[in-house]
């Protein structure tokens, strides 16, 4: 159900002030020691950050599409390494459970992740399943009332927090493709699980990513989530979701960026006058708002429609290829109207530029993004 106007507007508020007051103050700091203070965590647990999409009988806020992408524009007003602390709460990491789960498992994990307590992460990624993600070769095999599972997992957001994996693994390793795959919760404490050191990356210091190993770890068949061989389909629309997830935060981005170029282009002066009153400036600035315009409006479409029970998986592929491939080209203008400074550390521009890369790579490249759009448009005949 949907929130109310003034409690939709109340929150929308309360995130904005969050983020301006105690997000972007320490951006520069967290990206240096590559973590978000425990202080800081504990605030978003506070503020319900980590339930934003959980449902309300489980302790979280219940929010629908539309009101989880206006949240997401709001948290693109900081370093976007601050939502991974709860990104995969919210989304990757939660959505199979709250979509497809029993009502057995959700008693069990939900109030956790909506709390904080627990943190999720979604692992479908390995070292030879990326792009091709229904070749996962981890394998689930059934022995009685476990499936035992071996194999490797690689990039997955969060592992390192993680007190519970959402895994795709192959059941049956006959069938090749995703009609194999089962979709498995995987709590951290179960013997034989490895986690990597989070690797170093180019941008978004503060998340983490880490290769995850299972080595005959025995989950219950009471954790499958949906039926045997549908795990694919899990992923997959999990994904449709967290793609309008990330559609605004690129959005959000997108904007922040330029509150920065028009704030820094009527201070500084070149020629005796601001740099805002050049007209090649002002062309950065017109596509920049054009092209954040444009993508707003794609991914509140899209979120509106999946409000509606309408399938959105085009949109949402749509909605991330454009807002992802969009940021890029605002964070290249910002650097460019800041000049000099805009490749400096001390502004912060290049740092967001260095962030907002990975958009355009994970939960599915804008190459991805433009298979699923192409098949989508070609079933639907135009
Ligand atoms: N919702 C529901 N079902 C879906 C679906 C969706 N969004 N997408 C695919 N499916 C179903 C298909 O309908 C098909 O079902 P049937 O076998 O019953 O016909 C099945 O899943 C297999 O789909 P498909 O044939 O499209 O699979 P492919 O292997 O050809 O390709 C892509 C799927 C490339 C779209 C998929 O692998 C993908 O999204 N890759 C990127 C993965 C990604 O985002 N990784 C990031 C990791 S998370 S950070």
């Amino acid at each position: 159900m949907a929130l109310d106007l003034e409690t939709r507007n109340q929150l929308i508020e309360t995130v904005r002030r969050f983020v301006t007051e105690r997000l972007r103050p320490i951006e520069a700091q967290v990206a240096e020691n590559d973590a978000v203070p425990d202080e800081i965590v504990a605030e978003m647990r506070e503020l319900g950050l980590f339930g934003l999409t959980i449902p309300t009988e489980y302790g979280g806020l219940g929010l629908n599409m539309e009101e989880e992408v206006l949240v997401g524009i709001e948290l693109g007003g900081a370093s976007p390494a601050f939502r991974s602390a709860f990104g995969t709460n919210v989304g990757i990491g939660s959505q199979g459970l709250v979509m497809f789960g029993t009502d057995a498992q959700k008693e069990k994990y939900l109030a956790g992740i909506a709390s904080g307590e627990i943190i999720t992460s979604f692992a479908l990624t390995e070292p030879e399943a990326g792009s091709d993600s229904a070749a996962v070769q981890t394998r689930a095999i059934r022995d009685g009332d476990v499936y035992v599972l071996n194999g490797a997992k690689r990039y997955i957001t969060n592992a390192n927090k993680a007190g519970l994996f959402t895994v795709m693994a192959r059941s049956n390793p006959d069938i090749k493709g995703g009609g194999g795959v089962s979709a498995l919760l995987v709590p951290r404490d179960l013997p034989g699980i490895t986690i990597g050191k989070p690797e170093k990356k180019m941008g978004q210091q503060g998340a983490h990513i880490c290769d995850v190993t299972f080595d005959n770890v025995r989950v219950p068949v009471e954790n499958r989530l949906g039926a045997e061989g549908e795990g694919f389909k899990v992923a997959m629309q999990v994904l449709d979701r967290g793609r309008l997830h990330i559609a605004s935060v690129c959005v959000g981005v997108a904007e922040r960026l330029l509150r920065d170029c028009v704030a820094y282009a009527a201070e500084r002066k070149q020629f005796g006058q601001p740099i805002a009153n050049f007209q090649l400036v002002q062309g950065m600035i017109a596509d920049c708002k054009t092209e954040a315009l444009a993508a707003k409006a794609l991914v509140m479409d899209a979120a509106r429609q999946r409000d509606a029970g309408v399938n959105v998986t085009l949109e949402a592929a749509a909605a991330k290829y454009y807002a992802s491939e969009m940021v890029g080209r605002v964070a290249d203008r910002a650097v460019q109207i800041f000049g000099g400074a805009g490749y400096v550390a001390d502004y912060g521009i290049e740092r967001l530029y260095r962030d907002v890369r990975i958009f355009r790579i994970y939960e599915g490249t804008s190459q991805i993004q433009q298979v699923i759009i192409a098949r989508e448009t070609m079933k639907r005949g135009g």
